[in-house]
């Protein structure tokens, strides 16, 4: 497979509502699409990095250059024997993983359409046909309003149900949560707000059955989410923290996490995603799909990698209605009644691009090759 061109496009999308992390409130993206081209087809992938580097080191603007001028040409010209060199081409880049994994997972799209075979079976996933959904919800104006929402995503069908917290919005507000909805799988996220001086107020949160406490401390501490996972009863689920196969090692090794949450953009793409994925399996540690706001075609590459085996827990991906009025795909990814998005049999991401509406919301575009 030679890759002949490579186009970046910036798109900006704003959201149907706004959301609130620990880190910061977001209206809108603006998202890098990787298209591909060689043998005739094109293969795209979706960069995950965020508009400021808060979630991690990269943003849109970090994105741009680094796929550019550092990986593009690394596997422009080049004849690849598998989507599967890509990762070791731009193993030399430090850090910047979501820029690399945008053109990794392209490529992975790209080699299953030259193949006429739908992406998750390229990459070996097909464990099963419907993904298990739950929704992450922001930190809102008030617990009304969360409580509100809370209620419209189970009417809708949603398996379980993520709450944001940041200190401030923590332990009342689970509370008034699990007292409005004593028996909804529930679990929050905290986005590294939180140091081990906090660990006793954590612990108060043992209190509300959580499935999981999400990424409570810094972004890049596996010993202190050990320190602290040895004090609650929650299983903590790592996010930020895994950045590779390796750090899940770690992390399984010291007891950091019983969970971990997987994202392709974070581990650079679906060579590695598999390898965590296989890590935590050996381990019996069970993984979920986490998910960064995406557009139409990361969220058919989430799709895609949680029918992975172990991907036993409902994870982030949910509805393309939830966060855009359109999306770049046809047709939009829609849930059943029940809270599963059911697998497509077409080939590489399996939906359509629209690729007008594209061009429409495009504010940068640079092409090499
Ligand atoms: O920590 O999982 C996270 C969104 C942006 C940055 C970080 C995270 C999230 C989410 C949203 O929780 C998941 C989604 O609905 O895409
Ligand atoms: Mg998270």
């Amino acid at each position: 497979m030679k890759i002949d061109r490579i186009t970046l496009r910036q798109i900006r999308m704003p959201l149907v509502h706004f959301f609130e992390t620990s880190f910061s409130r977001t209206y809108g993206r603006d998202i890098i699409l990787v298209q591909v081209e060689g043998e005739g087809a094109s293969g795209w992938g979706e960069i995950t990095a965020g508009e400021n580097p808060f979630y991690n080191e990269e943003w849109t603007g970090s994105a741009w250059p680094i796929v550019r001028d550092y990986a593009a040409p690394r596997v422009l010209g080049r004849t690849l024997g598998s989507a599967q060199d890509v990762f070791p081409l731009t193993a030399h880049i430090r850090g910047h993983n979501m820029a690399r994994g945008g053109l990794e997972t392209a490529i992975w799209d790209l080699e299953a359409r030259l193949e006429g075979v739908p992406l998750w079976r390229k990459i070996g996933g097909g464990a099963r046909r419907e993904i298990p959904c739950g929704v992450s919800i922001g930190i809102q104006d008030s617990v009304e309003q969360l409580l509100e929402k809370i209620e419209g995503e189970l009417a809708d069908g949603y398996q379980r149900i993520k709450m944001k917290i940041k200190p401030g919005w923590d332990v009342d507000v689970v509370r008034r949560v699990r007292e409005r909805f004593p028996g909804i799988k529930l679990m929050c996220d905290a986005n590294s707000a939180y140091t081990l001086a906090d660990a006793g107020h954590l612990k108060k949160l043992d209190d509300f059955y959580l499935m999981m406490i999400e990424q409570p401390l810094a972004h890049d501490d596996i010993i202190d989410h050990a320190v602290l996972q040895a004090r609650l009863n929650t299983p903590i689920c790592l996010d930020e923290c895994i950045r590779d196969a390796h750090h899940a090692e770690q992390a399984i090794r010291l007891r950091a996490c019983g969970i971990i949450n997987i994202k392709l953009g974070r581990v650079a793409g679906f060579a590695e995603a598999k390898r965590v994925h296989d890590v935590a399996q050996a381990a019996g540690i069970p993984v979920w799909c986490g998910g960064m706001l995406e557009a139409g075609i990361g969220r058919a590459h989430n799709i895609a990698l949680a029918t992975l085996p172990n991907f036993v827990l409902p994870g982030d991906v949910s509805a393309s209605k939830r966060y855009w009025k359109q999306d770049i795909i046809h047709p939009a990814v829609e849930t059943t009644p029940y809270g599963t998005i059911a697998i497509r049999d077409d080939p590489g991401f399996g939906y359509a691009l629209d690729t007008d509406f594209i061009a429409g919301i495009t504010v940068r575009e640079e092409s090499a090759g």
